[in-house]
């Protein structure tokens, strides 16, 4: 459960928060296949409940699991999965399986035209009854497991998954899924949930399709939603041991990192010594969809796309770095915390659209900072080191790192008043290379700086104070 099943060298996936159906389809085949993108983290494809304005977290409330929301159809699914698989990516479905709708209305409409009744607890087209939910409680003391996870998150009506009845539900779901072709899950809430209802549920799944390219015998990737940042009873090594879980405290660190207020130099050990998980077991990012808008929990030092140079500089260190398993996240601009994707007034996704340089139309509202050449060039890198491991490491003063990995190095000066001016071992071969942070090279040669690797592997490198400034280069960039 813990092998995202990549095709070839890659290593990384995007979350395309919100995206429709065929625009993931196109970009797979357009931009993520070439680029070597490993995989894509699609929103849930289960009908949702419909809430007034549309906000974007009427997804995580779940109606029925017809296949049937405001990302597309059933088809159009089907559709995107093949042709993303034909294109080298994978598919990893965000899985809400800790509950259903949440209060506020009692007869309720979903994506897909279905109804359902919150007081009554009816979800005819599951079927779900009354029966199927724990009780009537809600979650307050996040220090009381048994609350936790037999309590309704935010009035959320709580599905029972010791239930027989619940757990087929849930796999027979989740198994249609594996059979279209996915690769995986994000387990939505999974802290929510027992452990024990989790692995039953997890071996009941299919092998993956093999007619979509998977190994025979291969098991879906399982990344689990736990957000642990130390203070709470439960925590991430009690999912660890079933699969793999989002580590929230590298977003956390990172920021802190990144914004000034821990000394880089500190990285030197930067993986399970800093409480974290193995790495193995992890799966890190910088930003996600809930706290990049201050939803879910730590959000207070994460970096987004808002934040510029420390944000892209955080991302160089995390895609760069050997630990974890690595995600990136592609946004849509918003003003508050509740609003949607771009939409039409009736509700209906407005895609996104590139300009001719490739960027997403920014007046449609998409980031996409997938589409940054510094993220494509980045993703490049850590394809290319691959599992090699740290080699180099170099510190000066608190805010000056470099380091190497297997046919690449990085190097970031963030001291506010001293210059970068040393000699350091890349384990390069010798040859001038083209620094990919700004530019990048071309047949005409390098649209970036000049970095000369002498014959024994050294640098002179040279940075400035003042903002933060780095350079990378790899193999692939040599002139
Ligand atoms: C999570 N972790 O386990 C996410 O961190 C969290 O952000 C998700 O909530 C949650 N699981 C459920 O999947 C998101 C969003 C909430 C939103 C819920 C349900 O962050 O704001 O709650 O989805 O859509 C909303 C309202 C809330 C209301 C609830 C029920 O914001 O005020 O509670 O709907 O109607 C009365
Ligand atoms: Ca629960």
């Amino acid at each position: 459960y813990k092998q995202p099943h990549y095709e070839g060298k890659r290593t990384t996936m995007v979350h395309l928060f919100e995206w429709p159906w065929p625009s993931i389809a196109t970009e797979c085949e357009q931009f993520l296949g070439p680029k070597g993108f490993g995989g894509v983290q699609i929103s849930p494809p289960n009908e949702n409940r419909i809430v007034n304005g549309r906000p974007w977290w009427e997804r995580y409330q779940p109606l029925s699991y017809l296949l049937h929301t405001r990302s597309g159809t059933e088809q159009q699914l089907i559709d995107m999965i093949t042709r993303c698989n034909r294109a080298g990516v994978r598919i990893y479905v965000d899985a809400v399986l800790n509950h259903m709708t949440g209060g506020g209305s009692d007869a309720q409409t979903g994506t897909g035209g279905s109804l359902a009744h919150y007081e009554k607890h009816q979800y005819p087209a599951v079927p779900y009854g009354p029966g199927d939910f724990n009780g009537a409680c809600n979650i307050i003391d996040y220090q009381a497991p048994q609350q936790v996870r037999n309590c309704r998150l935010l009035s959320l009506l709580d599905l029972n998954q010791s239930k027989p009845h619940v757990r087929q539900v849930l796999v027979n779901y989740m198994n249609r899924l594996i059979d279209m072709g996915v690769a995986g899950f994000r387990i939505d809430a999974a802290k929510h949930m027992w452990p024990q209802d989790l692995e039953a549920i997890y071996g009941q799944l299919h092998n993956l399709n093999t007619s979509h390219g998977f190994a025979p015998n291969s098991r879906p990737f399982i990344f689990q939603e736990v957000i642990d940042l130390g203070s709470e009873r439960i925590t991430t090594s009690e999912y660890s041991p079933l699969g793999c879980v989002t580590e929230f405290r590298a977003a956390n660190e990172l920021g802190k990192l990144f914004r000034g207020r821990n000394a880089l130099k500190w990285l030197h050990n930067w993986g399970p010594d800093w409480s974290m998980l193995p790495s193995g077991d992890a799966v890190v990012f910088v930003d996600n969809h809930d706290n990049q808008r201050g939803h879910g929990a730590g959000a207070g030092d994460v970096l987004t796309h808002k934040d510029g140079k420390p944000y892209e500089t955080a991302l160089v260190f995390l895609l760069a770095h050997p630990y974890g398993l690595t995600r990136v996240m592609s946004s849509y601009a918003f003003n508050n915390s509740d609003q949607g994707p771009p939409a039409t007034s009736d509700g209906a996704i407005v895609a996104p659209r590139f300009l001719r340089n490739g960027q997403c139309d920014h007046l449609v509202g998409w980031i996409c900072e997938h589409r940054w050449p510094l993220m494509a060039r980045l993703i490049e890198l850590r394809n290319i080191a691959g599992s090699s491991p740290l080699t180099h490491w170099w510190s000066q003063h608190d805010q000056q790192i470099a380091f190497a990995r297997a046919n690449a190095f990085v190097a970031i000066n963030m001291e506010k008043e001293k210059e970068l001016n040393a000699k350091l071992q890349t384990g390069l071969p010798s040859g001038v290379y083209c620094d990919i942070i700004d530019g990048e090279k071309s047949d005409s040669g390098c649209s970036g700086r000049k970095l000369y690797v002498d014959a024994e592997g050294w640098l002179q490198l040279q940075l400035p104070p003042g903002s933060i400034s780095s350079v990378a280069t790899h193999i692939n960039a040599k002139l």
